[in-house]
């Protein structure tokens, strides 16, 4: 599968363009199947419908796992990382995984577990989350993965969206010096989901927790029972291509995060191609992809991707600024990591903290680097290049979205020529397009527009779970025909694209990706706060900041109080991760006669862009302008 010329790029990017469906049949052929396809595609972008190698039968656990034992049973599927560099790691070779994934799967099973059933896992990042999801697929459930930093409510809303029937979570997690008592937020989220039958809890922190009679069970204990049972293997259930594999929840520009829909046989093929392509892997390299598997960069390139080629990834469980700022680079050293992948935001953040942190770090078993969640800007991207690749290492900067499942526009390492700031090309499959604001095709070079895709490809989302309406409304009725991004971007003179950030209301702090309507509810259920407006601004570590306009009567006179209330609100009910950064109280919002915020002069103001504010005079107070940029932050 892998393109090993700028040429042999280009031809292959012709073709699949030309005759994608024999373009695609090629690649789906490296990959295991238990009965091949009857048709490779059928789709329109009108309903959407869309189905690729209809009449296939697989399971990709058989892909990830039971592939490689003959061959490769004892190359190490996961090394993993703890948080405390004094806990000794832990490798799982394929036979290891392969083994405990049957295990956990059969412990699926005997507690009511069926093909279809929709499971949440909230855990923290060990072997056993890989582990939980793979023992969901190998039975066909559905696996729902939540990020651990997510709050309570974040959960009971995912849960009661799928409605889930069994958690799959931990006693607490180790973050740098933080612990997360992973359980306690469960049982704060289950008050409302009464469709919750099992909690199945792993020991990892010891941290003290409550377990319910018949519902709460240890994963250990079950284990156990799996094995006095006698029962090692777990088949694979057959799967059909268009089976659903997973849901994962994100954030638009609505109020409601939505539950993204991957299906088994389109989502394999396009990440295994999509990894083994972009960073060009070769067997026995060791590979580190820094992300979170409650996010999809952990979904498609910890597990499935990497694991479908037989790889070998690092999982790593804490953070990389402790015990200090070296951490990452700590990691790269023990386990003579090869590639590494990670995102701007750390990049930044570690460059910040000066050249002490990398001193007398070897970096020498280094080949290639990557980087994903937001737009890699040049400062960093030269340091990473520099400091940490010391000029020997290409950086594939992958643009994709949870929604498309995997890399969309990406170099492939030493075959694309690289350009700092750019995403360079789209693979081969991927036909991206540029539209004006009426969805007009800007042709040529040396233009910006909004980003669309205008063909299929494997890995694109189906629905947006029990909304196929919210799917249809967000993705494909914005242009006809087209599958919008909602990210703007721009083409250059050589055909080079560049990702500019999102064009509607989603911001993307630290690369991950936040609702402003979503954080605006969360404000605005505090009992001191009438309405609020959230915007983004530029922030150097972060990328983008969370600024809050918060109208107040403040009856207390206490700003800072009811700031930090407002934001304990916000983690309260989102999570962390949408803290705001800025908290300005206005005595109103600038609206329009018909009443609708005019964002575009919040955005200018908390940018510190004030010069220019543009046309005002829709505005039904214009007064209230003056008095918000007089209180800017
Ligand atoms: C994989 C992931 C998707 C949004 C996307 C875009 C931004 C991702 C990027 C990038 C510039 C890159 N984004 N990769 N922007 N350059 N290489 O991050 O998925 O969490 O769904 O976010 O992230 O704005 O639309 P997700």
């Amino acid at each position: 599968m892998q393109i090993k010329s700028i040429e042999e790029y280009h031809q292959v990017y012709q073709q699949s363009v030309d005759q994608p469906e024999e373009f695609w049949a090629g690649i789906a052929d490296n990959f295991l199947w238990r009965k091949k396809w009857d048709e490779v595609l059928e789709w329109n972008f009108k309903e959407p419908s869309i189905k690729w190698f209809q009449g296939a039968k697989l399971n990709i656990t058989e892909n990830c796992l039971d592939r490689h034992l003959e061959t490769n049973g004892d190359t190490p599927a996961i090394i993993w990382e703890p948080n405390d560099p004094t806990e000794d790691h832990r490798i799982l070779t394929y036979s290891q995984l392969h083994a405990k994934v049957c295990q956990f799967a059969n412990v699926l099973k005997n507690n009511g577990t069926k093909k279809g059933d929709r499971i949440c896992i909230y855990m923290p990042m060990v072997p056993e989350l890989e582990i939980a999801v793979l023992a969901c697929a190998r039975i066909g459930a559905i696996h729902s993965v939540v990020f651990g930093g997510f709050s309570a409510q974040s959960i009971a809303d995912r849960i009661k969206d799928a409605e889930c029937n069994i958690v799959i979570t931990a006693d607490g997690s180790f973050r740098g010096t933080k612990e997360v008592p992973l359980k306690s937020v469960i049982d704060d989220a289950l008050v409302q989901c009464p469709t919750i039958k099992k909690v199945i809890v792993l020991t990892r922190s010891r941290t003290p927790v409550s377990m319910i009679k018949g519902r709460d069970v240890w994963w250990e204990d079950e284990v156990k029972k799996v094995e006095t049972q006698g029962n090692p293997d777990c088949p694979a259930e057959e799967m059909d291509a268009e089976d659903m594999l997973f849901i994962l929840y994100t954030s638009g520009s609505t109020g409601k995060p939505k539950g993204v829909v991957h299906t088994c046989g389109g989502y394999m093929v396009y990440t295994g191609y999509t990894f083994t392509n972009a960073f060009q892997y070769q067997p026995g390299e060791v590979y580190f992809c820094t992300a979170d598997i409650g996010w999809i960069t952990g979904h498609s390139y910890i597990a499935y991707g990497p694991l479908t080629q037989g790889a070998t990834s690092v999982l790593f469980e804490g953070v990389p600024t402790w015990p200090d700022a070296g951490r990452l680079w700590d990691i790269v050293e023990k386990h003579k990591v090869n590639i590494l992948y990670t995102a701007p935001t750390a990049i930044r953040s570690l460059m910040s903290f000066g050249d002490d942190v990398i001193k007398g770090k070897d970096f020498s078993s280094l080949k290639k680097l990557g980087s994903v969640g937001e737009p890699l800007n040049e400062e960093a991207w030269h340091w990473f290049d520099e400091k940490i690749g010391q000029g020997k290492c290409p950086i594939v900067d992958t643009w994709w979205q949870t929604e498309t499942g995997g890399f969309m526009i990406s170099p492939i390492a030493n075959v694309t020529p690289l350009k700092p700031g750019y995403a360079t090309l789209p693979l081969p499959g991927v036909q991206p397009l540029l539209v004006d604001e009426n969805g007009k095709e800007i042709e040529g070079n040396g233009v910006s527009g909004n980003l669309c895709i205008k063909f299929p490809w494997p890995g694109m989302l189906r629905t947006t779970y029990g909304d196929h309406e919210r799917c249809r409304t967000t993705y494909f009725a914005t242009y006809e025909n087209l599958y919008f991004t909602g990210d703007g971007c721009l083409r250059d003179e050589d055909g080079y694209y560049r990702i500019t950030g999102r064009v509607d209301d989603v911001l993307n702090v630290s690369g991950h990706r936040i609702g402003t309507a979503e954080v605006e509810n969360a404000i605005n259920m505090h009992s001191s706060v009438v309405e609020s407006a959230v915007v983004g601004y530029p922030h150097d570590i972060k990328g983008q900041g969370v600024y809050a306009f918060v109208v107040s009567p403040n009856k207390h006179g206490d700003d800072e109080l009811t700031r930090k209330d407002i934001i304990m609100t916000v983690s309260r009910i989102i999570g962390a991760i949408a803290k705001p950064d800025k908290i300005q109280f206005v005595s109103g919002l600038p609206k329009t006669r018909s009443g609708k915020i005019m964002r575009r002069i919040l955005r200018k103001i908390a940018e510190g862009d004030t010069g220019n504010l543009g046309d005002t005079s829709t505005l039904l107070d214009p007064a209230i302008v003056d008095e918000i940029k007089e209180g800017a932050l």
